[in-house]
């Protein structure tokens, strides 16, 4: 059969493979990759239609917006198809999945997009449609043994919102039956960026995420810089006739289901990667399917928009999109890379382990593709940064402009990285899909064409008080001050400080402690008070292994990053970062850190780079963050979300001071 990566055909084939009866058997070419379908909105107006199919062009920014948008999200178990790249055929499977108005039908692992402006209430009720499980409740056990995995909620990831009540609020547990409407009220001064929202019941996060529980949340932006404010990105990409600003938003995520034997046992092929037979249904049903090396070798796809090894709608040469990044993963890095596909060479089919590599190695052969880095964890960078490779933890996301200078096909490479959970193993290059460019060449290097781009729109974009400001930033070194949403934290700022370690106790024969601090989660007790007013420097690390810090509500600035001699900075621009050592004693140069320095998020990697753990593998990551607007009860916690269900998690209380010095209790 011969290969042909339309979308209609795929969908034709898909047609036959359904009216059939046999979802699994249908061998076809992987689907194309489109936007997530917008999550419509009830009772009021989306607040942008837009083609699922074509790269979007931002409709007009409206000037002001407020009142509440209404969304409904059932949690259900959906019975469909993964495009399997291992066996050239689409594997049946039946996942805990978001559905709610405008899901794509034939890529529902992935949830709709959510878009909401600062000033607005979105209001969503979340319906757990799952089905009753006998086993919750009667089997006692301890609440860091991953558990009732049909008890969910909902966690809008990187929202500077109340944690509490019925906002964003983790610590409670929407069981199966139940309805609950959560009220997330953006306040009018909340950043525009790209975040995400994701299930978070402890005991069953990396379960559900793993089946796609996952999708992305776009606060829209319409406030152009002053004289005396920062704006948003937005207004200044807003679509002009020279550069229509298209955006793309990818959703990373690793779905990594599994086929069992009568014994319960997942069933695998003789390379050790999961096998699921043609009359078989995959799932993501327990916790064997976690820890370290097991997405690698499971020989998955980290799949885009619910669509494995799919292909993006064309770009063009010379226009400058705003890629919106979002890792929706459990536990193993991305490191994106785009490749210049060989002219000629083949469609990627049949990729089993052994000759995935391969492909890359033959086909794969352009140089890294340079682009720009905009926005971290949805927040508007100090500068436009030139990268040839972004790296995910999950939970991170990347906000890229992105330029093809060339036409031609584009391979997009998650490349060669580093799995999480040990600090040796290499796993090889994964192809996550293709996107085929079309145009003339461009005669400018990337970084100048940028420049000059951004500077013409900022000349019809941007209102003649911050018009000469901000095409100035630009010219020096790409800067976007003008857009940054938080004040640097200054040294007379802090009020105090909080440290945080990361810790597996592998100590026990019988059983493995996931611990911040030396102590597992306990829901009972609040590890932190802070005082809402404060400014606090953390120093964050880890004893065993690496783990991606997250904390809710609100975000940080990252100070220094110090490498485990104790000395070298490892987060200044232009630092080199290779205290890590491959198996033959040679550094292997990270490109995680540095640029961090001065940036903004809420999810960050702590290294721990020493085989074995310990101090001499640890770096010392310095960040500050001031407690703003809210108070309540949340958490903080590693992102990998196996150790977070097994409780590497802590309780966080933001209290008000009690006007003495201390913290302020009940009503005195
Ligand atoms: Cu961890």
């Amino acid at each position: 059969m011969n290969a042909n990566f339309s979308l209609d055909n795929w969908k034709f084939r898909l047609a036959v493979a359904l009216l059939a009866g046999a979802p699994g058997l249908a061998a076809a070419a992987a689907p194309e990759i489109a936007n997530p379908v917008p999550l419509q909105a009830r009772g009021v107006a989306p607040l942008q239609a837009e083609s699922i199919t074509a790269l979007k062009t931002k409709a007009p920014l409206p000037s002001a917006v407020s009142g509440d948008v209404t969304y409904d999200l059932n949690v259900t178990y959906t019975q469909s198809q993964l495009w399997n790249p291992t066996e050239n055929r689409f594997d049946a499977v039946k996942l805990r999945s978001y559905v709610g108005g405008g899901v794509n039908p034939n890529l529902p692992y992935v949830a709709p997009l959510i878009e909401v402006y600062p000033g607005q209430t979105v209001r969503m009720t979340l319906h757990n449609q799952l089905p009753q499980d006998p086993t919750c409740g009667t089997s006692g056990g301890s609440a860091n043994t991953p558990h009732c995995f049909n008890g969910t909620n909902m966690h809008t990831h990187g929202l500077w919102i109340n944690p509490a009540g019925n906002s964003d609020n983790v610590l409670i547990s929407v069981n199966p039956g139940v309805t609950f409407q959560y009220e997330y009220n953006i306040p009018p001064d909340h950043p525009a960026g790209t975040f995400w929202y994701h299930s978070h019941r402890h005991g069953s996060t990396a379960l559900q995420v793993s089946s796609g529980m996952a999708g992305a949340l776009v606060v829209r932006g319409t406030r152009p810089p002053t004289a005396t404010t920062n704006g948003d990105l937005d207004t200044l990409l807003k679509p002009t006739r020279a550069q229509a600003f298209p955006e793309r938003v990818l959703v990373f995520q690793q779905i990594q289901y599994a086929c069992r034997d009568a014994k319960g046992k997942i069933e695998k092929n003789p390379d050790g990667t999961y096998a699921c037979g043609p009359n078989e249904v995959g799932g993501v049903e327990d916790y064997d399917q976690f820890g370290p090396g097991t997405w690698s070798a499971s020989g998955r796809f980290t799949s885009i928009n619910g669509a494995v090894l799919g292909r993006l709608p064309d770009a063009h040469t010379g226009a400058i999109e705003r890629w919106r990044m979002i890792h929706g993963g459990v536990r193993d890095t991305v490191a994106l890379q785009f490749r210049k596909r060989a002219a000629g060479a083949p469609e990627p089919t049949a990729l089993r382990a052994a000759n995935a590599q391969s492909y890359v190695d033959t086909n794969c052969t352009g140089a890294p593709l340079t682009y720009h880095l905009a926005a971290a964890d949805g927040l508007t960078m100090a500068a436009a940064t030139k990268t040839q490779v972004a790296v995910f933890q999950p939970g991170y996301r990347w906000d890229a402009l992105v330029v093809f200078p060339e036409p031609g096909d584009y391979c997009i490479l998650n490349q060669v990285s580093t799995e999480i959970g040990t600090t040796s193993k290499f796993r090889p290059t994964q192809l996550l899909g293709t996107v085929h460019v079309d145009g003339a060449a461009l005669t400018q290097d990337v970084a100048g064409y940028l420049k000059s781009q951004l500077q013409a729109a900022a000349a019809i974009n941007m209102p003649q008080a911050v018009r000469a400001k901000v095409t100035g930033e630009l010219g020096n070194g790409l800067k976007l001050t003008s857009f940054v949403a938080h004040p640097d934290v200054q040294n007379d700022e802090v009020t105090g400080t909080q440290t945080l370690t990361f810790n597996i106790d592998v100590s026990q024969i019988n059983e493995t402690f996931f611990e911040v601090d030396g102590k597992p989660y306990d829901a009972n007790r609040v590890d932190r008070t802070l005082l809402l007013g404060g400014v606090d420097e953390w120093t964050l690390s880890s004893n065993f292994v690496s783990h991606p810090f997250h904390i809710h509500v609100n975000p940080f600035q990252i100070v220094k990053i110090i490498a485990p001699d104790g000395k070298t900075d490892v987060s200044a621009a232009g630092a080199v970062d290779n205290f890590q050592k491959d198996s033959n004693g040679n550094p292997v140069v990270d490109p995680e850190y540095p640029g961090m320095k001065g940036v903004w998020k809420d999810t960050l990697f702590i290294k721990n780079v020493a085989n074995g753990g310990g101090p001499a593998g640890e770096y010392k990551v310095i960040v500050r963050t001031r407690y703003q607007r809210y108070i309540g009860d949340f958490v903080l916690h590693c992102h990998i979300l196996d150790h977070e269900d097994q409780g590497m998690m802590q309780n966080v209380r933001i209290a008000l001071p009690d006007g003495h010095g201390g913290v302020s209790s009940g009503h005195h």
